[in-house]
């Protein structure tokens, strides 16, 4: 395998992340003469062209360069205006990300039909009354029907999700009506994800949709096909086969490794595998071969997107966002780091030879160069589990390499879902989304917000997250997250009721009352349809309008950098939501296709892009809009009296 060549440009370690362990951890690969991404970010100069998404090459007639700073002097060989250009690649990259969202969510399927024809017998159905809450929301008949008959009835339903090359896709149905007929008025509606994926490749080809306000249809319908469709899939199947989440404490940073322990790290997407380890971990015969080699147990830890799904499912310790990845190798502690798809960097392998860890994959659809790979079977689990144990725990039997494990560790619960939201704030009899909205519209709760999505090296690891995050609920504003977004504010503290005493005076007081956390952790990014869920029970709860785009909230991704993030934020502003991409976007300001996406999707009903780089600035954006929809609502009043109100009692007190 090609070595890393060392870099030529370097930043002190502490700008380059605010996460103390990972910190220490770059400063230790340097001094190993390690390169990890933190330093090959400042040492790669993005091409300024690509960046502002003014280059096409789409046909061998180019590649087509245009000038970010005069747009309109010139367009591509074949006439391709900047216009076309920008959509069609950003209709690539939502392809891409909605393709990856349903290439997981066909897999979960697959696995669920397996358990449902009992082809496969290590998994299984946990939550039976999620799976007839949904099947019913489906229009499937629950009523005196044995369960694995319901089951069938909704895989058969589901992989309409998929196949469909007309109609409506399956979970459309769960959209407010008004969302709804918005999208069937602009022909927007997703049928299925493959033929939505195959058509949004197709119609970027040379010569084929060039014309930007037809390519956005495609573009919003391949994004709801992730969100309304591959995503949603992933989350609802994965709640009824491994369990839907509820609170549960659970510990976040790389203070979870143990030196005195077997080491295994699960890191991906997919939860089947790591559940499998789960189960392998926990087996006698292992715990039995570990304390032979001399550790005192085996700790399995998560990491990125599965690893945030496994800490709210059943309290896993996670040790790190995407950004800490390679870092995290940087102990020479972790025995073997287990990998399945999406977000696994190449660069891995040479860090992990370099610190002799185990690198292993187990999908078939992504190995990597100079990692082991073991195939993952849903069918026989434990062929690929109990390899992959032995191998770290004969790697830590022959462990030569200096440990170091950084001491930060961070407690907070865990594992929120929209029916937990539901029955927190509804209570066991009276479950509803009522009080929540009651609390919005008198003002208690400003807004919603959705903080969400990965960390990118292009900044200071975990700073925008966490002061953005900050601000909001600073500002009243209840925050919900997902994926590596929620693990930096793990890490930080603010997953725990503690930190209501940071929220505004309105938002405190909720949490106090309830005894929740102002920043709700929803899961990994798949999970992201808990919001969209979350979204459409607090427009039918009443009060606050008929559709998505009416309610007072907002979303962002502070550090986004995956096509993944592309697809999840297109599928929100579809959705009607006013999403705000930190670092930059793919659209040159001042083009007819960037007006288009910043504000004349809202004029036509839908969300909207927003864009900024200071996480104040960003807060105030999103502050903005949420004050925007309270004055359409005509409950902007009722705030400024509850804020008087609540001012004039500090100043009383004071
Ligand atoms: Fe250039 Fe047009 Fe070919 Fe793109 S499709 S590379 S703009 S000639
Ligand atoms: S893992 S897509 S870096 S959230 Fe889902 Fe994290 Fe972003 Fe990957």
């Amino acid at each position: 395998m090609p070595k890393d060549r060392s870099i030529t440009k370097q930043v002190p370690a502490s700008e380059r992340t605010t996460c103390e362990a990972t910190c220490q951890m770059l400063e230790k690969a340097r001094k190993d003469g390690v390169v990890i991404a933190l330093d090959r970010a400042t040492d790669m100069k993005p091409c300024p062209i690509g960046v502002e998404s003014a280059c096409c090459k789409h046909c061998y007639m180019g590649p087509c360069r245009l000038n970010p700073r005069d747009p309109y002097k010139k367009v591509g060989i074949c006439g391709a205006t900047i216009d076309t250009i920008m959509a069609r690649n950003l209709g690539r990259n939502v392809a891409t990300g909605s393709a990856s969202h349903n290439d997981h969510g066909m897999h979960i399927l697959k696995l669920f039909k397996g358990i449902v024809e009992k082809k496969i017998t290590d998994f299984t159905i946990d939550d039976t009354l999620k799976l007839e809450r949904l099947a019913g929301s489906l229009g499937i008949d629950t009523q005196d029907r044995e369960i694995y008959d319901v089951a069938k009835d909704l895989c058969d339903e589901l992989e309409k999700t998929f196949s469909n090359v007309d109609g409506e896709m399956p979970f459309t149905r769960l959209a407010p009506e008004a969302t709804l007929e918005q999208w069937r008025k602009g022909g927007i509606v997703p049928r299925g994800a493959m033929k939505e994926v195959m058509e949004m490749m197709s119609r970027t080809h040379i010569g084929c949709d060039q014309d930007y306000n037809n390519l956005i249809k495609q573009i919003s319908r391949t994004a709801l096909a992730d969100g309304w469709g591959g995503s949603m899939v992933a989350t609802e199947l994965s709640d009824i086969m491994f369990g839907t989440p509820s609170p549960i404490l659970a510990e976040v940073n790389m203070g979870v490794l143990k030196e005195d322990h077997v080491n295994v790290i699960v890191h991906g997407h997919e939860p089947a595998m790591f559940e499998g380890m789960l189960a392998a971990v926990n087996d006698p015969f292992f715990i039995q071969a570990a304390k032979d080699k001399g550790a005192a147990g085996i700790n399995l830890v998560g990491m990125c997107c599965s690893g945030a799904e496994m800490m709210s499912r059943h309290g896993v310790p996670h040790a790190g966002n995407f950004s800490s990845t390679e870092a995290v190798l940087v102990t020479g502690a972790v025995d073997a780091m287990v990998v399945d798809i999406q977000c696994i960097k190449q660069g891995l392998a040479q860090v992990a030879s370099c610190y002799d860890t185990h690198l292993i994959t187990t999908s078939d659809r992504a190995h990597i160069e100079g990692a082991t790979h073991i195939e993952f079977a849903e069918e026989d689990p434990r062929a690929c589990t109990d390899q992959v144990l032995t191998k770290a725990i004969s790697r830590f039997g022959s462990r030569s390499m200096p440990i170091q494990i950084p001491k930060q560790i961070q407690k907070g619960v865990q594992g929120f879902t929209h029916e937990y939201i539901e029955y927190m704030l509804g209570g066991t009899f009276r479950g509803s989304y009522s009080p929540l909205n009651e609390n919005i519209i008198n003002g208690r709760i400003r807004g919603v917000a959705g903080v969400v999505g990965c960390t990118n090296p292009k900044v200071q690891q975990d700073y925008v997250h966490v002061e953005l995050v900050k601000e909001l609920i600073r500002n009243d504003v209840l925050v919900l997250q997902t994926g590596c977004s929620q693990i930096a504010l793990s890490k930080a503290g603010f997953l725990t009721p503690e930190a209501g005493a940071l929220a505004g005076p309105g938002l405190a007081e909720v949490c106090e009352t309830v005894g929740m956390p102002p920043v709700l952790g929803l899961g990994s990014c798949v999970d992201n349809t808990r919001i969209l869920i979350a979204a459409s029970a607090m427009v039918r709860a009443g009060g606050l309008g008929n559709s998505i785009a009416d309610l007072p909230v907002a979303g962002c991704a502070p550090e986004w950098m995956s096509e993944k993030a592309l697809a999840i934020g297109q599928y929100f502003v579809a959705s009607g939501v006013y999403t705000v991409f930190g670092i930059g976007f793919p659209a040159i300001a001042g083009t007819r296709f960037h007006d288009l996406l910043f504000n004349g999707l809202e004029q036509q009903g839908y969300g909207k892009w927003g864009t900024g780089k200071d996480p104040i600035e960003i807060a105030k954006l999103m502050i903005a809009h949420i004050d925007k929809k309270r004055r359409q609502l005509g409950i902007d009043k009722v705030r400024e009296r509850t804020l008087v109100d609540m001012n004039d009692r500090r100043a009383i007190a004071g």
